[in-house]
């Protein structure tokens, strides 16, 4: 593999010629990317964890350095104003000396507040990118976070350089590690809590580090598509364990699910089954496919397993005309990965940033354009066992098809979910999750 420092400044030179046209459309002299402030809790002395302007990490990988700033017009070297404050009570960044750095032109920020100097005199020629609105305006800024400017940028970061393949392969390696610590606490019979322990222990990364909240559930809990809260003790009997885990690498992001079954039984057949729909979704990810085929397909790939499985007393086809998998396959197929666990750009039809929302009868798909070489996608179908929704059905007129008995043999298992992290090259499919042994 070669380093990331080689691969470094093409990566650059690709944000500048994004930074040229997006600045030509705009009609203005450059951007100011601000990376954001400490953020005070209400009636507090303390701040909330920092997250970085994702725009600001796109430029190099310092994630917890607030009152930073970058200035790029796509032809100057990129300006850097790096904050190192005097503080005894914090630690205080080094100088910037990383392989990233020669890249920049940097400035030293010892306070916050005297960042005006350093910046452009004529603001109205420059858009401030950032989140603090009011920061932008007593600066002067009148540009601030243009549509234009943001369109342009977010349709174009589906397209990842060398390097940021590269950093989301290796966000995938540091995750597997996770992810085999967490199976291998769940046959050992832990709780929720010891299990997602195990998982943050093995990627070496707390909670404010890792990209999300991971979701870490047993039994029935594994039906909770979002089950943020770990439970501190053990259930009596440990059936089945989703989990939904990622690790950072430089700021890039993985998004891993597993699900397991402890015994050997319907639900360990169905968990084998879901594992095949994955590996066939990924298969079909290809140049030139609109993304949402893909979703449509794991409804029909759905739709055989509920009449195989005998939860559903009709053909695959009629189920899915029915909408009954909608019942139990809720969320999207999957999303952009980069970045952003969810990275942005994944509904627009062009780099103007036309909408292309999802359908609506799938109004949970969060990526609805077409498939192209250099795009990262996570594939990830589920099949769940969820009361609410089950309860919506057994009201509806589809209630006589479904065999209850046979929902209600699987509910105690929740659900499954797996989850592969998949870089699209014009002549094959990169499943960087299995490509590390994860099965
Ligand atoms: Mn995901």
């Amino acid at each position: 593999m070669q380093s990331l420092a080689s691969l470094y400044p093409q990566h650059i030179a690709e944000l500048q010629s994004r930074t040229l046209e997006a600045i030509q459309r705009e009609g203005i002299d450059g951007l100011i990317i601000h990376s954001g402030q400490a953020k005070r809790r209400f009636l507090d002395d303390m701040d909330y964890p920092f997250a970085v302007n994702p725009q600001f990490k796109a430029w190099l990988p310092v994630l917890d350095n607030p009152n930073c700033w970058l200035i790029v017009n796509g032809v100057d070297k990129p300006k850097l104003i790096f904050y190192r404050p005097k503080d005894f009570w914090h630690k205080v960044p080094p100088p910037p000396s990383d392989f990233w750095a020669e890249q920049f032109d940097i400035v030293l920020l010892a306070q916050a507040n005297q960042v005006e100097k350093h910046l452009p005199y004529d603001k109205r020629r420059y858009a401030y990118i950032g989140e603090y609105i009011e920061v932008a305006k007593a600066l002067g800024f009148e540009l601030v976070n243009p549509d234009r400017v943001l369109h342009y940028l977010h349709f174009h970061r589906a397209y990842k350089t060398d390097y940021e393949l590269a950093c989301l392969r290796e966000a995938n390696r540091i995750a597997v590690q996770g992810h085999e610590a967490a199976k291998a606490a769940f046959f050992d019979e832990q709780s929720e809590f010891d299990i997602n322990q195990a998982y943050l222990s093995a990627v070496r990364q707390g909670i404010n580090e890792v990209p999300y909240g991971n979701i870490v559930a047993l039994n029935e809990n594994a039906a909770i598509l979002h089950n943020m809260t770990v439970e501190a003790h053990k259930p009596s009997e440990h059936r089945s364990f989703l989990i939904d885990a990622g690790a950072q690498f430089h700021g890039y992001a993985a998004d891993i699910t597993r699900t397991y079954a402890k015994q050997q039984n319907e639900f360990a057949e169905l968990v084998v089954a879901m594992d095949q729909v994955t590996l066939d979704l990924v298969d079909m990810l290809k140049p030139g496919i609109p993304y949402p085929d893909l979703h449509l397909a794991a409804h029909q790939k759905i739709a055989a397993l509920l009449k195989h499985f005998g939860l559903v007393n009709l053909s695959a086809e009629d189920i899915l005309q029915q909408g009954i998998t909608r019942t139990f396959f809720p969320h999207g197929i999957g999303h952009h990965l980069g970045l952003q666990v969810h990275d942005m750009g994944g509904l627009m039809a062009d780099d103007r940033g036309t909408p292309a929302p999802p359908p609506a009868e799938h109004p949970f798909l969060r990526a609805t354009r077409l498939v192209e070489a250099r795009q990262v996608f996570t594939v990830e179908p589920g099949l769940y066992f969820i009361d609410s929704l089950l309860a919506d059905l057994k009201g509806s007129e589809q209630s006589k098809y479904i065999n209850w008995d046979r929902v209600d043999l699987f509910r105690p298992f929740g659900g499954i979910r797996i989850e592969d992290n998949v870089i699209v090259h014009r002549e094959r499919n990169e499943n960087m999750t299995r490509d590390l042994g994860l099965n």
